[in-house]
């Protein structure tokens, strides 16, 4: 699992990741810049349908397998 925050460099943006640093995580940050309106792209309002940053998203790693999915061998 990946942690992604989107954020811009404003009070509220930089609240969350002074947490997420106290914390440890490891996450990969997503600039909005909400000074050129990113945060009304369409993309961006998939993931914050009320455009505001800071916006964090947990993503499960694409090539993910179960074990048990794997051929047994012949
Ligand atoms: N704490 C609130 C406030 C967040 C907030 O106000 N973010 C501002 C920047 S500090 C923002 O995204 N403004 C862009 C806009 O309103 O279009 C939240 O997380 O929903």
């Amino acid at each position: 699992m990946s942690l992604v925050l989107y954020t811009w460099n404003t009070p509220n943006g930089r609240k969350i990741s002074i947490m997420l640093e106290e914390l440890g995580l490891r996450y990969v940050v997503r600039p909005i810049d909400i000074g050129r309106d990113q945060q009304l792209k369409s993309e961006f309002l998939r993931i914050s349908p009320n455009n505001k940053i800071p916006r964090s998203l947990t993503k499960k790693p694409k090539a993910a397998r179960s074990p048990c999915s794997k051929a047994a061998p012949s």
